[in-house]
């Protein structure tokens, strides 16, 4: 990866400075954790969400829209969901001149809004399995410090998937739809991850457990990029959402419900790029090749007529191409532009390649130069594309698994902690007791992600803290 070592060190800075320089987002509206979605970061954004509707439609679930406020009671439903997100939920309590006799929450997500129309949409197994989801702004009160993209207060790109199941296997089932479908998404975005299940003491409010998909940033710290919980029925008998059984009986459902946010195209922007800005994989660019006319004396109008064709060519076969025909700009100042914004490949047409029939193609992640005759601009593009597309998948699982480290003892983590070396996840065999899981967060200052998911079998291992017999292993990670 070209350079990859001097901006890792910067990474903060270099992140911040892509997010505005390359257009995504402008984070310095007047409500704190809310953000302006610019031009180029909402085609980012929608390329990422079209990508998920199309997963998520392929596998049976179906796309709403519920409204944005829950009444304080629909909140107040479910005990220990109320709870865990009481510091967090933004209250409507005026509108116009008059207090309202029932406060609104702003959702913070939409178990305790989606819960009510489940209970009348279902009456019998026949209604049975139900998968909704929806794309929606919930609202978080964070207090820890928000960042752009990844911890803010509007969550602009929430996208949730709720659904109901007659058995608790059923469920069980959905759980690995839904990792099947993140799974699918994230190599196509060429982010790596590793899936955890979360420990008792971190799981969502309400489940029975939760899992996670954490990837490691360049600056070695972990970001949850999205969550699948096992709900059992503890929503379902909170709201008595039942149905009527093949056998008769009244039974209450079974649920999941899986979430992605825009931490997604904070994932995409970081694990790839370098010092002259982003790299975006071809399957989400929103522009996939800049077509850049090199103009010469006598030749200004040959070159970009020729880009202007080519780029007619390309689009009919289904590429989105852009030809930069600025005439202000010089070749050096648009390819300074192109590879900020990360287009994963440039393809440059000057009067030599006029003359001998060929394109000139550069990509993005390697700035590697290719030559192929006109004639085979299609396929030319195509391969490199997915070229591109690969090596990027490649490079980024190459430095996941980098960063997964499996040690043998507590003094290894300590010694790793105290030479300030923590990047990325640790792993220690781990007896699976909360005290000994905490004691570890503890010691080391790092969070607890959980254990491996699926789950690994471990033998003959004993736990690094108080010498029992090992369970699994509990990754550890300085998290975002
Ligand atoms: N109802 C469930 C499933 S949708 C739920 O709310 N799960 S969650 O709390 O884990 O959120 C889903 C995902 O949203 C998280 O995995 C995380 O990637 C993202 N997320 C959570 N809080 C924020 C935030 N403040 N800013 C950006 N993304 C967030
Ligand atoms: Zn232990």
């Amino acid at each position: 990866m070209p350079e990859r070592r001097s901006w890792q060190n910067k990474f903060n800075e270099w992140f911040h400075d892509m997010l505005s320089k390359a257009e995504i987002v402008d984070y310095r509206y007047p409500v704190k954790g809310g953000g302006v979605w610019l031009p180029y970061g909402f085609k980012l954004r929608e390329k990422i969400l079209s990508l998920i509707r199309k997963l998520l439609n392929e596998t049976g679930h179906q796309e709403v829209l519920f409204p944005l406020l829950i009444t304080e009671g629909m909140l107040a439903q479910e005990a220990e969901h109320v709870e865990s997100f009481s510091q967090q939920v933004f209250w409507v309590t005026q509108a116009g001149r008059e207090s309202l006799a029932e406060k609104l929450a702003l959702r913070p997500t939409s178990e305790t809004a989606i819960a009510p129309m489940f209970k009348l949409w279902i009456r019998s197994h026949v209604d049975l399995p139900k998968r909704i989801y929806q794309v929606v702004s919930t609202f978080r009160y964070e207090t820890k410090a928000t960042r752009p993209l990844i911890r803010v207060r509007e969550i602009t790109t929430f996208k949730e998937a709720h659904t109901c199941h007659e058995t608790f296997q059923e469920a069980e089932e959905q759980v690995k739809t839904a990792v099947k479908v993140y799974s699918s998404f994230f190599d196509e975005l060429a982010v790596p991850y590793v899936i955890s299940k979360r420990p008792e003491w971190d799981k969502f409010a309400g489940a029975l457990y939760s899992l996670a998909y954490d990837t490691v940033f360049p600056d070695g710290r972990t970001l949850q990029i999205g969550t699948v919980h096992n709900l059992g029925q503890n929503f379902s008998k909170a709201f008595e959402i039942t149905f009527e059984a093949k056998d008769g009986g009244r039974e209450f459902v079974w649920q999941t419900c899986y979430g992605i946010s825009e931490r997604v195209v904070a994932a995409v922007m970081a694990l790839h790029g370098d010092d002259h800005g982003l790299i975006l994989p071809p399957s989400v660019a929103p522009i996939q090749a800049v077509i850049v006319p090199i103009p010469y004396k006598g030749y200004e109008e040959a070159v970009n007529r020729k880009a202007e064709s080519l780029t007619e060519t390309l689009r009919r076969e289904g590429f989105t191409v852009h030809a930069d025909l600025r005439e202000k700009y010089t070749p050096g100042a648009k390819f300074y532009d192109w590879e900020l914004r990360g287009v994963p490949v440039r393809i440059e047409i000057g009067p030599k390649d006029l003359e001998k029939g060929v394109i000139t193609l550069v990509r993005r992640d390697t700035l590697e130069r290719t030559v192929a005759p006109e004639g085979e601009a299609v396929k030319a593009l195509e391969s490199l594309l997915s070229r591109v597309q690969a090596d990027m998948k490649n490079r980024a699982e190459a430095w996941l698994k980098q960063n997964v480290k499996r040690l043998k003892s507590l003094s290894e983590a300590e010694a790793l902690v105290k030479a300030g070396n923590i990047s990325g996840i640790i792993e220690l065999s781990w007896c699976g007791r909360e005290e000994c899981g905490l004691k570890l967060e503890d010691t080391l200052e790092l969070k607890a992600l959980g254990t491996p998911y699926p789950e690994e079998k471990v033998e003959g291992l004993k736990c690094v803290l108080c010498g029992g017999k090992a369970e699994s292993f509990l990754r550890l990670s300085r998290q975002y």
